[in-house]
């Protein structure tokens, strides 16, 4: 009976709620749903693979979401080195880097790494300003190039 009747004053909270106009939290604005706030934890973290295959990254263009956790995933199919030197990405950004990569840091930072052929190298970060950002593989004679878009 304890429990009936509190979940009575609930029902009847949320009935005044409405009445007064202050109605459900979430609400759908222009047709579109408002995400969800989720819990803290893993389920908003974000996993995006680029394979590269004969000089090429695949796909040309990944499109990651600011404010998100990401593993971005470098995975060398090939026979021979490439390295994923991005451009602006990671200014001002804190990674951690993990794989069977050679990373290069310098005065700004996060230069590129190398990844030995069939290797991998994972970059975990959390993107911060939406942007379109190229990147390259500064291999000689490599001419590999394409672009993370950070989304809102
Ligand atoms: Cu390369």
């Amino acid at each position: 009976m304890r429990l009936l009747s509190a979940t009575s004053v609930l029902l009847s909270a949320a009935a005044l709620a409405t009445v007064l106009g202050l109605g459900p939290v979430s609400r759908v604005v222009a047709g579109q749903p408002v995400p969800a706030l989720a819990p803290s934890g893993s389920e908003q973290d974000e996993q995006v693979v680029v394979q590269i295959r004969a000089r090429q990254f695949i796909p040309a263009t990944v499109t990651l979401h600011a404010g998100r956790k990401t593993k971005l995933v470098f995975e060398n199919q090939d026979a021979e080195l490439h390295a994923f030197v991005p451009v602006g990405l990671f200014v001002g950004v804190n990674l951690n880097i993990s794989g069977n990569g050679a990373p290069e840091f310098g005065t700004e930072g996060f230069k590129r790494v190398i990844i030995p052929s069939s290797g991998r190298a994972e970059i975990t970060f959390v993107p911060e300003q939406p942007g379109s950002y190229p990147f390259f593989c500064d291999m000689p004679g490599h001419e590999m190039r394409a672009t993370i878009v950070v989304d809102k």
